[in-house]
């Protein structure tokens, strides 16, 4: 039997603008931008493993709101799942793995150099964005 490990990512969306973080870490994907999150530990689902992921690495408080349809291969064997998320307090800093924040309006998100397989909801979070 073989386990697929859920990476989650946030997209996290306040005043009309999605977040976008720059990772540091590690070498291959330093420079590259991503929806902040990480991997889900065997004891979470994925919506708390993306609230504590952005507790981590951003020193705020989210709140997980919805999936983002569809399922994206990291590598073999990891697979990204994306949310919709809010703030629920403080301000975004990247104090771990990322060392630039930028916050994108819909039509400004080919400005950051995304990872590939973020691409798509970060897409389908724009478009959410530019309906409401
Ligand atoms: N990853 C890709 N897109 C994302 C996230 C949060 C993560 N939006 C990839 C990068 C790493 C792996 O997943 O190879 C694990 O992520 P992390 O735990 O280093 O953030
Ligand atoms: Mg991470």
């Amino acid at each position: 039997m073989t386990t697929v490990r859920v990476v989650v990512g946030g997209a996290v969306c306040e005043r009309g603008r999605l977040l976008a973080a720059r990772r540091s870490a590690p070498p291959a994907l330093a420079g590259r931008w991503e929806l902040p999150g990480g991997k889900v530990e065997d004891d979470e689902t994925p919506q708390q493993a993306l609230e504590r992921e952005l507790r981590e690495e951003l020193g705020v408080e989210a709140a997980a709101l919805e999936r983002i349809p569809g399922e994206w291969v990291l590598r073999p064997g990891y697979v990204l799942q994306v949310w919709t998320a809010r703030l629920v307090s403080g301000v975004p800093r990247p104090l771990e793995d990322h060392d630039e924040l930028r916050w994108l309006l819909p039509g400004e998100e080919n400005q950051v150099d995304w990872l590939d397989q973020d691409r798509p909801a970060v897409a389908e979070a724009m478009r959410r964005l530019a309906a409401t």
